[in-house]
């Protein structure tokens, strides 16, 4: 079997509020052909890819809210992403706004879910670290509402065998964290895929805004080297609704070098050969977790939310 793995990350440029889904879908349609063209496995869209970032303000109606949630996946209108994939013999990564009933209530979720080369979905991640805040803040510039609009996600960070490897997802935020790679570490992931949504400023902490494309490389590329494993990060990129996003989607190796990387702040598509077996070196010597980590050390601290204290 085959250990090679030819990814397509399909940056998106902005999606405005008047984008309607079925305009955004036909985006999505066409870098997946193009990536079909170039003979990808798979295709990587980003976080929340179709709708514009509502996170961004502040509403009150539920309805309104729930106009950029999908009651289905697939639904009506991504139905033909799913038919399309089918066809072209081609999976894919796609990031959105989950609406479900669980535990007897309407729940919500940012979710990314994973389909193979039959249209098939066989992962779903539901993102764990949901950053901003849940109130109206009217001094920001603009909102970051994931802690209103979004339960935290209840699938852990799963893995999954998929296209002849250990399979990952994660969303946005969820990069900054070495937690996110490190559990997947230690279920051996050899893959792990993340769009996401990153504003160039960043209103609690304005003076990280000239960071912000450093941040997102070093926190990916030291994730990638960390836990012996590819890393592809796809952004929806661009002025949307006044708000500049940051592009710079990426696919980097086990080894933590850039391999391919998005220029522009459009729709872009990067395309990269990745060798599930470069993962091995690095899984099997300096980051060989059975040999080196010291687990039995890392139990010497209480961890509690928002602080890592020392035992009483
Ligand atoms: N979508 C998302 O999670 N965005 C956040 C913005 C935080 S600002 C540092 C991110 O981590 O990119």
């Amino acid at each position: 079997m085959t250990r090679i793995i030819k990814l397509g990350a399909a940056q998106l440029g902005p999606v405005q509020r008047s984008d309607s889904r079925e305009s955004v879908v036909r985006r999505l349609l066409e870098l997946l052909r193009e990536a079909a063209v170039m003979s990808c496995d798979v295709v990587v869209f980003p976080e929340l890819a179709l709708t514009t970032f509502f996170p961004r303000w502040y509403m009150e109606d539920q309805a309104e809210v729930d106009s950029f949630f999908e009651h289905a996946m697939p639904g009506p209108l991504t139905r033909p992403l799913f038919e399309e994939a089918r066809k072209l013999g081609i999976g894919f990564y796609l990031g959105y706004a989950e609406l479900t009933e669980e535990e007897g209530r309407a729940r919500r979720f940012n979710t990314s879910i994973l389909v193979d080369k039959t249209g098939t979905i066989v992962g779903k991640y539901r993102k764990i670290h949901l950053p901003g805040h849940a109130e109206h803040e009217p001094w920001r510039r603009f909102q970051h509402l994931e802690k209103r609009y979004f339960e935290v996600g209840n699938l852990n960070f799963n893995v999954t065998r998929a296209y002849g490897g250990i399979i990952g997802m994660a969303i946005c935020n969820d990069r900054r964290w070495p937690e996110t790679y490190r559990v997947m570490g230690l279920q051996g992931v050899e893959m792990i895929l993340l769009g996401y949504n990153t504003p160039v400023h960043n209103p609690p902490a304005p003076v990280h805004d000239n960071l912000s494309h450093f941040h997102n490389q070093l926190v990916m590329q030291a994730g990638a080297y960390q836990n012996g494993t590819w890393v592809i990060g796809v952004a929806k990129a661009g002025c949307e609704e006044g708000c500049d996003m940051i592009g710079n989607s990426s696919i980097i190796a086990p080894s933590g070098e850039i391999v391919g990387s998005c220029t522009t702040l459009g729709d872009e598509l990067v395309v990269a050969r990745c060798d599930l077996d470069l993962c091995n070196s690095y899984k099997n010597s300096v980051f060989n977790f059975a040999v080196h980590r010291q687990p039995e050390h890392y139990r010497m601290i209480v961890e509690r939310k928002g602080a890592i204290l020392p035992p009483e």
